[in-house]
């Protein structure tokens, strides 16, 4: 392995936050810092859709957040339908998550998908400054690096996939995926966020392409090298706390607490997706009524399911579905003082996302399929050390290979689910107490600065390979 100084830090991403925003997050806050510290530059789409714009083009915009610039990209209506709502949220977010009876393979959207990585490409290789170390994000900008080394780019190019990789059989369905050999193999590192899915990159790249392992996660195939290794995202512990004792978190708690103060609280955040096993956690919440019924006329479940990619059909769906699953919940069970389900289809906002975790004994977090799940990790920071909450996670999320003292569950078995329900609702403190030192130890060890400090140095560290 040869070791390389770490030039300025160019981050990649279809959105580009400010980091300078805390509404921005914990990954914008992370990426901020690492980008400051090197004078770095952040390009991504602008977030800008032009009605009648031509397809493969788009207007730079150019903007400083203190030490980093912001450089974002309009994108033409027919570009952000085939390669953002298209072959990004159609065909590969259900595929990578399992769900290929979902995904939409239609050739306009792939067409789409690689015009527009080529945009990026084009608009980006200009900018570049030969010792720059480029960092990519995400399942929307995969062929990136592929499309750089194109264009005679050499520098250091990392990706970082924030949802999960599927085993191979699953990687092979996808209509042309060798697409995806080429891409993986134009990036020196490739960062996945569990071992699982390290795992599966390592049966993929040597199934379908036959590559040479070359050990601690090298491999070499179609003439080139790769490192791909397993680098599980954390969040801001300090940010949250910051927010926990902001104003508006202190009035949403005591609020929270006249009014949940004699019931048991559960509570579930997540974007309305299905893979977030939503209804699933509903009927296991109706299940927990039905078979334990000390919990009826107090477990009351609030969850957030937030607004996310209206405009695709399977959302209206699951939309649809929910509602009606709550409304016969709350039908079923519901008393004049009491409904057993608050679901709330909108945006909570940052600042009171704390309270609603402190006042909550059990937290749900039970998707079918997910990258990390950073919710899990919020929720364990926020609790009362000396009377904390249990989190009921389902061994499908990344974060289930970090946060073994969580109440793990399979969240496709309904009964099995209300079962852990029930235990975690009347778990001694105790147990609470060690289950989350451990938790709460390991999210302040591995938080999102240590994640992005480990990707940049794995990423100036890995032997240069031949282009
Ligand atoms: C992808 C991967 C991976 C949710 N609702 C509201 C809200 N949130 C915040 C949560 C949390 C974030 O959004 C969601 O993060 P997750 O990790 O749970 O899931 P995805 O959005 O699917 O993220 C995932 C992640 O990337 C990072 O790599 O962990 O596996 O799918 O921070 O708190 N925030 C506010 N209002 C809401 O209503 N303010």
């Amino acid at each position: 392995m040869t070791s390389k100084k770490a030039g300025r830090l160019v981050v990649v991403s279809n959105r580009v936050g400010d980091p300078r925003k805390a509404a921005a997050g914990g990954l914008a806050v992370a990426l901020g810092d690492a980008l400051a510290s090197s004078g770095g530059m952040w390009f991504g789409w602008s977030g800008k859709v032009v009605e009648g714009g031509a397809p493969g083009e788009g207007e730079l915009h150019r903007q400083r957040a203190g030490a980093v610039q912001l450089v974002t990209i309009d994108l033409s209506q027919a570009d952000h339908d085939t390669y953002y709502a298209g072959y990004s949220n159609q065909a590969l977010w259900p595929a990578f998550h399992y769900r290929l009876d979902l995904a939409d393979f239609a050739a306009g959207f792939f067409a789409g998908y690689q015009r527009v990585n080529r945009l990026f490409a084009r608009k980006l290789a200009p900018l570049l400054r030969p010792d720059d170390v480029i960092w990519v994000h995400d399942y929307h900008l995969i062929p990136l690096a592929d499309e750089l080394r194109a264009l005679g780019c050499k520098q250091r190019i990392g990706f970082f996939l924030h949802i999960p990789l599927p085993p191979p059989p699953i990687l092979a369905a996808i209509p042309g995926h060798q697409w995806l050999m080429r891409s993986f193999f134009a990036y020196d590192l490739v960062g996945l966020q569990a071992k699982s899915d390290a795992d599966h990159f390592a049966r993929f790249v040597q199934e379908e392409a036959g590559a040479t392992a070359l050990g601690d996660g090298g491999f070499e195939a179609l003439g080139r090298q790769v490192v791909a290794r397993a680098y599980p995202i954390g969040i801001d512990v300090e940010e949250f706390q910051r927010l926990a004792s902001s104003t508006e978190s202190r009035q949403t708690e005591s609020l929270l607490k006249k009014q949940y103060g004699h019931r048991r609280l559960l509570v579930g955040v997540d974007r309305l997706d299905y893979s977030k096993g939503l209804p699933q956690r509903f009927r296991a919440f109706r299940e927990l009524l039905a078979n334990y019924p000390e919990n009826r006329d107090s477990a009351t479940l609030i969850q957030i399911a937030s607004p996310t990619r209206e405009n695709v059909a399977a959302y209206d769906t699951l939309r649809h579905e929910l509602e009606g699953l709550a409304g016969e919940i709350n039908g079923d069970y519901g008393e004049l003082d009491w409904l057993p389900i608050r679901y709330l289809h909108r945006v909570w906002a940052r600042r009171r996302l704390p309270a609603l975790y402190r006042c909550s004994h059990v937290a749900l977090v039970t998707p079918l399929r997910d990258g990390m799940n950073l919710v899990a990790k919020e929720y364990v920071a926020m609790q009362d050390e000396a009377d904390p909450g249990v989190l009921v996670l389902s061994r499908f999320a990344g974060a289930a290979e970090q946060m073994r003292e969580a109440l793990l569950v399979n969240p496709y078995d309904i009964p099995a689910t209300a079962q852990t329900i029930q235990r975690a609702l009347r778990m001694p403190v105790e147990e609470r107490r060690e289950r989350h030192a451990v938790l709460l130890k390991q999210i302040q060890e591995h938080d999102v600065h240590d994640w992005s400090r480990r990707f940049l140095d794995d990423l100036s560290s890995v032997a240069s390979r031949p282009l």
